[in-house]
């Protein structure tokens, strides 16, 4: 009788109905076998408790694994997915002859940003191929370090034809961005490095460049801004300083909106009344559009870039 006794008392609290007969249970010839039974039963409960919290423990770590490795992968599919758009773009569009930086993307899945020698429809343009920001393949089409040499305070024929020295300081020309842009609205990209070196940008989508007749007009889709460093391109669309739909403005050449001033007396841009986003003036603006904000140049600019990527 006693060998069962012991696994009621610990399974099931069992109090025997004649206890009185028992002997006291301090003197049982059992008591060290249930107390052994209790211990083993105890001991091994929270071994299982342990090793429960510990499978919990690395559950949660191969859930951050598997959510880590679910965002490269998706990046890499997203890569993938541009280069597959973009050869099934070139296919749609034989006439169009361009080898830009995502072409050079294309061709070599691990190609470095650097110089590279671009050719569209015709015309060889060397420019810097930003391979790494936003998943690569931006053709640079205009440049400013402010720590080297540089003057932006050119003709129109100039930023026509581009000037400049690859890859700190140039623009790529009004007339290339024109044929780059013209049956492929591209996203546009502004990278905007500060003197501390914080690096803040800017993205828009469907950017074109209209022809010289059209004096270069820009475009942007009017809802696509995203980025860190606010809006200053699109602006509101009456807002005097909204540069969207504006014509290409320089020094000798006014199609800004303003009837006494020149916006681009030192530097072309697209200009308004005048705007505030011309990077190429002596004094470099980017104001978000907060209308509240007290507007003035951002003078703690030191390096900037204008991309696009079709
Ligand atoms: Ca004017």
């Amino acid at each position: 009788m006693y060998s069962i006794l012991p696994i009621f008392i610990v399974f099931g609290g069992y109090e025997p109905i004649n206890a009185q007969y028992l002997p006291p249970f301090n003197t049982c010839p059992a008591a060290k076998f249930i107390e052994n039974i209790r211990h083993l039963y105890l001991k091994k409960y929270w071994e299982i408790a342990v090793l429960k919290i510990l499978y919990e423990e690395k559950q949660i770590q191969a859930e951050k694994d598997r959510v880590t490795l679910q965002m490269e992968m998706n990046s890499t599919v997203e890569q993938l997915q541009r280069r597959n758009d973009r050869l099934y773009g070139l296919v749609d569009q034989t006439k169009v002859n361009v080898r830009d930086c995502m072409w050079y993307m294309i061709e070599d899945i691990d190609a470095k940003s650097g110089v590279y020698n671009l050719s569209v429809n015709g015309v060889n343009v060397t420019a810097y191929c930003d391979m790494e920001t936003a998943s690569g393949g931006w053709t640079t089409i205009f440049a400013r370090d402010e720590t080297k040499t540089n003057n932006f305070t050119r003709s129109w024929i100039d930023y026509k034809i581009g000037f400049g020295s690859v890859p700190e300081n140039y623009w790529i020309g009004n007339a290339i961005m024109h044929e780059l842009t013209k049956d492929r609205p591209s996203e546009v990209y502004f990278k905007l490095t500060d003197d501390k070196n914080i690096t803040k940008w800017a993205k828009y989508q469907n950017f074109t460049i209209g022809p010289e007749e059209e004096q270069f007009i820009l475009n942007v889709n009017d809802t696509s801004y995203e980025g860190t460093a606010g809006d200053a391109l699109i602006y509101g669309k009456h807002n005097a300083w909204s540069v969207n739909g504006m014509a290409f403005s320089t020094y000798d050449m006014d199609n800004d909106r303003h009837k006494k001033y020149k916006c681009a007396a030192d530097g072309g841009w697209w200009m308004n009344k005048c705007g505030v986003s011309p990077l190429t003036l002596t004094a470099m603006w980017w104001v978000e559009s907060r209308r509240s904000v007290h507007v003035k140049p951002r003078d703690d600019l030191k390096k900037v870039a204008m991309m696009i990527r079709f």
